[in-house]
């Protein structure tokens, strides 16, 4: 039950660039998560939604920033940054939380990319940042849960394109090469399980076809020595404001 931090397999995360933790986070805070994205109309209020390949819609709400709120905690969990810091061997700071809203039967999907085909161009100048995605609803192959291709973050940055309201890798035949010699793993999790991957990770996810939805909550964290300081483009993801580096863990690894 709730693996300590300490316990994580770096030599794994190295390898295949992302690790799965089940039972990582508490059942009440899972329930807490959905209940404030189930009510709170400030939250809803700022929900994005856009448009897959085939049109389906797919709900977003991100932040980078730290508030007082229960978001904001979960970012600042004790034991998720001293995991990110572990994992990227460095101190971290919050680059942004989001939550995927994938709806019953209509939740579309994500195509094949690297988070770091977005990071890029906000100035990021290395691949050094990981995402900790914390389910809030059971996900499964059925209802479109991450998958990821391991090993492929050791593949450096693919070239990206447009696909609709995302983007995605261009080549078409490069990825089918990769898709037909490296494993695709589905992160099959329950609720509080948690899979962290790295920022060059290939990874997608199907729309959801199921009856129920599949919502997770992502935080993602970016080493502090990464930080893109004054080169941040106006265009970075939250027109509010860049993420700015502040201290979460009193642990430097
Ligand atoms: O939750 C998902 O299905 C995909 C999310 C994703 O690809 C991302 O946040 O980069």
């Amino acid at each position: 039950m709730n693996t300590p931090s300490s316990s994580i397999d770096i030599d794994r995360f190295r390898k295949d660039g992302f690790l799965i933790l089940p039972d990582f986070v508490e059942t009440e805070v899972i329930d807490l998560l959905r209940r404030v994205a189930t009510v709170d109309s400030a939250f809803l209020n700022k929900v994005r939604t856009g448009k897959d390949h085939a049109g389906h819609e797919v709900k977003l709400w991100i932040s980078n920033r730290l508030e007082e709120n229960l978001f904001s905690g979960v970012v600042c969990y004790d034991k998720i940054v001293r995991s990110a810091e572990r994992l990227l061997g460095e101190e971290v700071y919050q680059w942004h939380h989001k939550f995927i809203l994938k709806d019953a039967h209509a939740g579309g999907a994500w195509e094949w990319h690297q988070d770091y085909g977005y990071w890029y161009d906000y100035g990021c100048l290395l691949p050094d940042l990981v995402s900790c995605m914390i389910a809030i609803d059971p996900a499964t192959r059925e209802n479109g849960c991450l998958q990821i291709i391991r090993g492929s973050h050791r593949m450096g940055r693919l070239d990206t394109s447009r696909v609709a309201d995302q983007t995605g890798v261009e080549d078409a035949v490069r990825l089918r090469s990769i898709i037909s010699r490296f494993e695709v793993v589905d992160c099959e999790l329950n609720p509080g399980d948690v899979v962290f991957f790295h920022a060059n990770a290939l990874h997608k996810s199907d729309i959801n076809r199921q009856k129920r939805p599949r919502w997770a909550f992502i935080s993602v964290y970016n080493t502090a020595s990464n930080s893109p300081g004054e080169h941040v483009p106006v265009h970075a993801h939250d027109e509010d404001a860049p993420p700015t580096p502040m201290r979460l863990s009193k642990s430097v690894v």
